[in-house]
């Protein structure tokens, strides 16, 4: 019963646009990779925080992330920015596109994966699993630092959130 036969596994090879899923574990996260990724040390007892981070695509199609999970905040979205009568305003979106063979760039003040009910505090230099869910159903696990952006040389300066 459990014998394999390998003329099988040829109609398969050949019929693979039907069995196509069985053994295509990876899928488009084979595609992606994540560099300079990193979470925003929110202050001690912030409820949220964000994840940055560029995301390239080798492949030939574009690859949407549908969601994202995390171990550190209870809720993770998918967020953007938009400009409202000059007021940035966050604003959840339902999936991010990286274009093929081009890249998605997630920064301050314009997409981010948000995470939103801390179940622990973060410290600076932290590392957190990130799972990335694409919309092929495979998905990407990234390890994410968290970064201080008031430390350092940060790129943004300005908005260190001291003010009331
Ligand atoms: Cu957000």
């Amino acid at each position: 019963m459990n014998r394999f036969k390998p003329k099988l596994m040829l109609a398969g090879l050949l019929g693979a646009a039907m069995n196509c899923g069985i053994a295509h574990a990876a899928g488009a996260a084979d595609q992606l990779t994540v560099s300079d990724a990193y979470i925003r040390l929110a202050p001690p007892g912030a409820m949220a925080t964000g994840a940055y981070m560029t995301i390239r695509n080798a492949g030939p199609r574009e690859v949407r992330i549908v969601k994202a999970a995390n171990t550190v905040s209870r809720i993770t979205e998918l967020h953007t920015h938009l400009n409202e009568g000059g007021v940035m305003k966050m604003r959840q979106v339902k999936d991010i596109p990286v274009p093929p063979g081009g890249e998605t760039v997630l920064k301050p003040g314009g997409l981010h994966v948000m995470l939103i009910e801390m179940r622990l505090p973060l410290r600076e230099g932290d590392l957190v699993p990130i799972t990335l869910g694409l919309d092929d159903g495979s998905s990407k696990v990234i390890s994410v630092p968290v970064r201080n952006p008031g430390s350092g040389s940060g790129s943004m300066g300005g908005m260190a959130g001291k003010k009331h």
